[in-house]
């Protein structure tokens, strides 16, 4: 191990480079400014992406995260730019994604002082990350940026925060580096108890209708070709969470939707009439169970996930197995019996028959000549074949690009699916594209959730990152009005939306944009945006009164679930 002079800002830096980072999103200030000064060295050998708000940057890390496997870095500023990053960081532990957040703070002689742009941004931190630490000295770097990195991206992953005072950046020390590979009473892989396997595929062995449900562990752990191998092994049908879409090809036999509150209406009904219920790799998010007193009542259920907490927590495991997924599905792949559940299978098709239907009718009641959001992404997954990255914000088109595109590819499903961060999409697009270049990436937006990170429009221009935009626009805050007109007796509260010219404000950023309203070339308009060179954005005017059905109404059961 070599060891040289260097500041602690260089050790930020050379720290980065020694954990393979080539990206960086962030913002500059006073108590972050030697460590951008020791960036300026490295500007032709690591790509940072100046933002326009350190929310826009800890998305944008996100997205690159999701899309890339690797860990997104984030650098923000003391006080406001270190308070800018808490939405990030809750959405981060939540979806459980891998982030190293440094951010600058004052010298150590000032903490505690109310000093100008102080804040305690690791007590702030504290319950929205898997770790954080503050540095204040430089000789300190190197160990706790190795600890960062480790943490973020073994076992469940998750946002870590390093805050280094501004006298550590300036301090001088010998610098060496030790990558992290364990760390005391901190299991990332927990042993698997092949026992627990064994129950598991007994139970998968006898069931007339098992029924499997996958999460985003199946990605997190690169697990896909296991998954692939035990599904077609056991014939089971397979549905998927919100942040699991992509982790199985939906183009699949087996695949039988997307479950949750606006989830399909074959996956939530058939829950509560499986025999055994298989979870990999997802936590039985209430808006997955809906009433849990009510859930899966008649069914064995086996559970598998890395995070032990996660076991038991809302559905009680017959066979909890507390093991990553991949090696837990590569052992179960040789336990299990090769099956065909052919009949079991069919009364999912014939399900998905009645929703498909029903909700025909339905869309024939709203005026024909308004264009829906559910044909838009309909036409988009055809002309992408299902293989674009889609990122989504928060809302009805959020859920409805959930319920109509084919996500045929792993890691290309970027939303925010726990905390249900509106303003995510935008950022997290442009972070998408950098983790992702080689793919086209769909950013899919609410006139009201585009409106919250408008401002990075700024940032593509400055990048020129290729991104292209569809603002769905129904002059709605959507969701809240859907559940107004269900639930409060239609009283539009404050759910009406006047937006700005977007097309405007698009070219004022230099970015090509058009509005779209008639419904006569809607594939023409998005095979022209898709073959546009450079970011795009079209706004769609879309039916402004749509409801997302199906539905499970808060506190009913999965069987509840509404058609209209
Ligand atoms: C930061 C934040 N504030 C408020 C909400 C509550 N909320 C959930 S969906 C929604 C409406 C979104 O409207 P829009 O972006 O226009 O999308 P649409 O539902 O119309 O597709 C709101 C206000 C939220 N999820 N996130």
């Amino acid at each position: 191990m070599n060891s040289i002079k260097t500041t602690g800002a260089q050790a930020v830096m050379k720290s980065l480079v020694a954990e393979q980072v080539d990206t960086i999103f962030g913002y500059p200030g006073g108590a972050i400014m030697p460590i951008y000064d020791a960036l300026y060295d490295y500007v032709s050998t690591i790509n940072h992406v100046l933002v326009r708000h350190e929310q826009g940057a800890i998305h944008a890390a996100q997205g690159y995260a999701r899309t890339s496997k690797k860990t997104g870095v984030v650098f923000a500023t003391s006080g406001p730019g270190a308070t800018n990053l808490i939405t990030g960081l809750a959405d981060a532990l939540i979806d459980s994604t891998p982030l190293v957040c440094i951010t600058g703070q004052v010298a150590s002689h000032l903490l505690g002082s109310d000093a100008f742009q102080e804040t305690d941004v690791v007590g702030i931190s504290m319950p929205i990350t898997k770790w954080n630490c503050q540095v204040t000295k430089a000789e300190e770097i190197p160990a706790a940026i190795a600890k960062a990195f480790y943490i973020a991206r073994s076992g469940r992953p998750g946002p870590v925060l390093v805050d280094i005072t501004k006298d550590a950046q300036f301090g001088v020390m010998e610098f060496q580096y030790e990558k992290r590979t364990r760390i005391r009473s901190y299991r990332a892989k927990p042993k698997i108890s092949k026992t627990n396997v064994e129950a598991a595929a007994l139970l998968i062995n006898n069931a007339q209708k098992p029924f499997l449900l996958i999460g985003q562990g199946i990605m997190l752990s690169n697990a896909e070709k296991d998954l692939l191998r035990f599904v077609e092994k056991s014939g089971v049908p397979v549905a998927s969470t919100l942040l699991g879409l992509g982790a199985f090809p939906n183009n699949h036999p087996q695949y039988v939707g997307f479950l949750g509150m606006h989830g399909d209406y074959a996956p939530n009904i058939k829950t509560n009439e499986c025999d055994v219920l298989i979870a990999i790799g997802m936590r039985f998010d209430d808006r997955v169970t809906g009433d849990v007193s009510r859930y899966a009542k008649q069914a064995k259920v086996v559970h598998i996930d890395i995070d032990a907490s996660e076991l038991n927590k809302i559905i009680h495991a017959d066979v909890a197995v507390h093991a990553d997924a991949k090696e837990a599905l590569s052992i179960l792949s040789e336990l299990v019996q090769e099956k065909q559940h052919t009949a079991w299978l069919q009364e999912f098709k014939d399900a998905k028959k009645v929703e498909v239907e029903t909700l025909q009718v339905s869309a024939k009641e709203l005026h024909s000549e308004e264009i829906k959001m559910d044909e838009v992404i309909k036409i988009l997954s055809d002309i992408t074949n299902g293989e674009a990255v889609v990122v989504t914000d928060v809302g009805q088109h959020q859920m409805m690009t959930a319920r109509y595109y084919q996500y045929n590819k792993t890691k290309s499903n970027v939303t925010s699916g726990g905390l249900g961060t509106m303003g995510f999409a935008l950022p997290a697009a442009i972070g998408a594209k950098f983790g992702a270049p080689e793919k086209p990436v769909v950013a899919i937006i609410g006139d009201g959730g585009f409106q919250m990170t408008l401002q990075e429009l700024g940032t593509i221009l400055q990048s020129k990152v290729d991104v292209k935009i569809i603002i769905l626009n129904n002059r709605f805050l959507g969701m809240v009005r859907q559940w107004q007109q269900m639930f409060f007796e239609k009283r539009y509260s404050f759910t009406e939306m006047i937006s700005p010219d977007f097309v405007a404000l698009a070219k004022a950023y230099s970015i090509e944009a058009s509005k779209f309203e008639a419904r006569t070339d809607l594939k023409e308009t998005l095979v022209k945006m898709l073959n546009h060179k450079g970011s795009y954005l079209l706004e769609i005017m879309v039916a402004k009164e749509e409801n997302v059905f199906p539905m499970i109404p808060t506190g009913a059961s999965v069987s509840e679930v509404r058609l209209n």
